[in-house]
């Protein structure tokens, strides 16, 4: 069954939304990088290279199903923030907002009697799951922390350990980027 168009639209619209994800978390690994906390900037590298995969799944499912991916404009993210943890209050922000993005795309597949959208889909709401608890996890690390330099040390060390669970989604190999 073709691709109906108002689901193309929304799903269109939602790469855009995990390509600023991954934009976002692109410009906060910077910010880190330029304060030499070199594991929280890795960890946001990784981070961008996961939501560049999340927006090629969408795009490679968009064109399987008989769509176009077609890309919009990115926002530019923010550029600053003023602690560590206010950079962690906005990612578990974000993801609570992309999780509310992913709630209305599954809604809409379910009226139309998408099945197809909405079996791919929940792959992205077990995500949500994980990148929520991740980001909170961080968050409250981050807050229990406080200004103590070593244990900011430490978390940083941890950080640096992370590597890339994502890369390049091949076409018509949305099966194979299963992370
Ligand atoms: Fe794509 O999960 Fe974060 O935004």
């Amino acid at each position: 069954m073709a691709l109906d168009k108002k689901m193309e639209e929304a799903l269109n619209e939602q790469v855009n939304a995990e390509m600023y994800s991954a934009y976002l978390y692109l410009s906060m690994g910077s910010w880190f990088e330029d304060q030499n906390l070199i594991g929280f900037a890795n960890w946001f590298r990784c981070q961008y290279l996961e939501e560049n995969m999340h927006g090629m799944k969408i795009y490679n499912f968009i064109n399987e199903r008989g769509g176009r991916a077609v890309l919009k404009p990115i926002a530019g993210p923010e550029t600053e923030w003023k602690s560590f943890v206010e950079v962690f209050e906005q990612v578990a922000e974000h993801e609570a907002h992309v999780t509310s993005l992913i709630n209305k795309l599954v809604k809409l597949s379910r009226d139309i009697s998408d099945y197809a959208s909405e079996s791919f889909l929940m792959w992205y709401v077990d995500e949500q799951v994980e990148e929520e608890a991740t980001a909170d996890e961080l968050l409250s690390h981050l807050k229990m922390i406080g200004s103590d330099p070593n244990a900011l040390f430490n978390m940083d060390g941890e950080l640096k350990a992370r590597q890339p669970s994502a890369n390049v989604v091949p076409i018509h190999m949305n099966q194979a980027a299963s992370e």
